[in-house]
């Protein structure tokens, strides 16, 4: 039976990797951070299954000790604070986390179990402003925010220590992916829990920034799964994983809205009045600057054919049936709630 530690494993894909490698025999541990109230987030239904302990990025010694509970086969690094926009309201905690944390695991694997395979959650965000369409692994970096600059250490720092001690240290460079435990402040989460609000007369009018923005989308089910390939191959390597297809914010609020048969009235900048449509069949989605960002990624996507040839990954969850289950999922829960 193999051993897996997960950082991050209360987070979105932190805890679909946990049922993945549970339901593949493994004997799963994951890093919890401590906080004023005990929470599990997305694990919470893990809680019998994985053994939690208790560990911080920023500290070297819980990584240490987590090293030395676990004992691991492989190791999924994917804790990180992994919203945009807070990095710009808090760049020096997001750099310790998203940086230094990334150092602090590798010097942990290369001491005390240097046999262990590390995977390294890296990002398109670290793409930025894109110097080349669609993006490859060879594609030039350029990130545009604070998350995206830690993000790239990260990913060198990870490329260097397979370098310099041949440890078996993987990055996985994902495109956005999202899913029905998405955090509610990441655009696809806030728009599909606003549909559902929306559609139950709970909220009156949805409100977002830049709506022209382009992301390439998957679900966080199919991407897992790449993450674990990863770290089964003979060498270890760096893979972009996406799905080949971009689209708007704006298409997706259209398609989230139509999934409940809502007619959108949009309202631009500086749009004042707005209607109220509560409990019917229109809604107003309105631009409002306050969401817009210091520097923007304006548009992302993803080339994934070396994943698709050399992994056999491919992904499985179309765009339009993203958009349906986190639609469907978020309508249940407000009804019931
Ligand atoms: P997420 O839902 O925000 O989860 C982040 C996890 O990191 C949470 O479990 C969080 O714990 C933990 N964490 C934050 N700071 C920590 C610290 N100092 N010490 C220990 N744990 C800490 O993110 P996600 O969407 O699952 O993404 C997983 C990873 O992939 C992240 O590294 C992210 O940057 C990267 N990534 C994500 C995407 C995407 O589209 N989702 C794309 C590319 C790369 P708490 O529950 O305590 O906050
Ligand atoms: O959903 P987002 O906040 O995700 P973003 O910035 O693309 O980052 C996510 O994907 C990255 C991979 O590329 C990950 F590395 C990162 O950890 C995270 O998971 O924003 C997507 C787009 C942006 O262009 C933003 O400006 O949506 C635009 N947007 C428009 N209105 C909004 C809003 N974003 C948010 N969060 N909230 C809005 O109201």
């Amino acid at each position: 039976m193999k051993t897996a530690l997960i950082t991050g494993i209360t987070g979105q894909d932190g805890s679909y990797l946990a049922d993945f490698l549970l339901s593949k025999g493994y004997s799963v541990y994951g890093l919890v951070r401590r906080k004023s109230k005990l929470d599990f987030n997305n694990a919470e239904h893990l809680k019998d299954k994985v053994h939690f302990i208790f560990g911080d990025m920023t500290d070297q010694a819980s990584l240490i000790r987590a090293m030395e509970i676990a004992n691991p086969d492989e190791v999924y690094n994917l804790a990180a604070q992994s919203f945009v926009t807070a990095s710009w309201e808090t760049p020096l905690s997001t750099a310790d986390i998203n940086a230094i944390g990334v150092t602090n695991i590798l010097e942990t694997i290369r001491l005390i179990k240097p046999k262990a395979r590390f995977y390294q959650a890296s990002t398109s965000e670290m793409f930025g402003k894109v110097q080349e369409i669609p993006q490859k692994e060879s594609t030039p970096f350029y990130p545009r925010s604070p998350y995206g600059v830690s993000k790239l250490y990260g990913h060198w720092i990870t490329k260097n220590y397979r370098e310099s001690y041949g440890l078996y240290a993987c990055s996985g460079i994902l495109f956005n992916h999202e899913s029905e435990r998405r955090g509610e402040e990441f655009v696809t989460r806030k728009i599909s829990t606003a549909v559902a609000k929306i559609k139950c007369g709970k909220q009156d009018i949805l409100e977002l920034g830049n709506l022209d923005a382009k992301r390439d989308w998957g679900h966080s089910e199919d991407y897992i799964k790449a993450m674990w390939l990863m770290l089964q191959q003979e060498t270890p390597d760096d893979f972009v994983i996406a799905t080949g297809e971009n689209h708007s914010i704006r298409e997706f609020v259209e398609l989230a809205f139509k999934e409940v048969d809502i007619e959108i009235e949009w309202h631009g900048l500086g749009a004042k009045e707005y209607a109220t449509f509560k409990g019917t069949d229109k809604a107003v989605v309105r631009v409002n600057p306050q969401f817009y960002r210091p520097a923007e990624v304006e548009t992302l996507l993803g080339d994934p054919s070396k994943a698709e040839s050399d992994l056999g990954w491919k992904r499985e969850v179309s765009f339009l049936e993203l958009v349906k289950r986190m639609v469907d999922h978020d309508l249940k829960w407000i009804q019931k709630s």
